[in-house]
């Protein structure tokens, strides 16, 4: 499948739609998510058009992996989470219930998360 360059995080990442930014560098940005589910709930996002997890995995520069793991402690500490910890989530594709196509991950915490998984009746 083709990268859709008109998914809201593409829109975002050209600056069309606002966001509030915790972290940018030259490869990640870093934002609160619009409908949080946790006290912390920040999405880490790559700056290259990866419209998945599995697409970034397979495809992205050593640089924009290295800077995208690196920016999960940053921006942990930023959120203050470095120390409480937090659950990190990728959902990927229609199983993973991914809903935007752009690599995102989920950063949650500031309060216990919950159990890991709840898969459906
Ligand atoms: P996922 O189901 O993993 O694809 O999660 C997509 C997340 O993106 C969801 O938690 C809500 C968030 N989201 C959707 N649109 C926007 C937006 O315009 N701005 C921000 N900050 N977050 C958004």
């Amino acid at each position: 499948m083709a990268y859709d360059t008109n998914n809201i995080f593409a829109k975002i990442l050209r600056g069309e739609i606002p966001n509030d930014t915790v972290y940018e560098d030259e490869h990640v940005l870093a934002f609160r998510d619009i409908r949080p589910q946790a006290r912390v709930h920040v999405l880490l996002i790559p700056k290259g058009a990866y419209e998945s997890l599995e697409d970034f995995s397979a495809k992205a520069s050593e640089a924009e992996i290295v800077a995208f793991t690196r920016a999960i402690a940053t921006v942990s500490k930023l959120a203050g989470t470095d120390v409480t910890g937090y659950r990190a989530i990728a959902n990927t594709g229609a199983d993973g219930h991914q809903e935007v196509p752009h690599f995102h991950l989920h950063l949650l915490g500031g309060q216990r998360i919950g159990r890991m998984v709840s898969l459906p009746e």
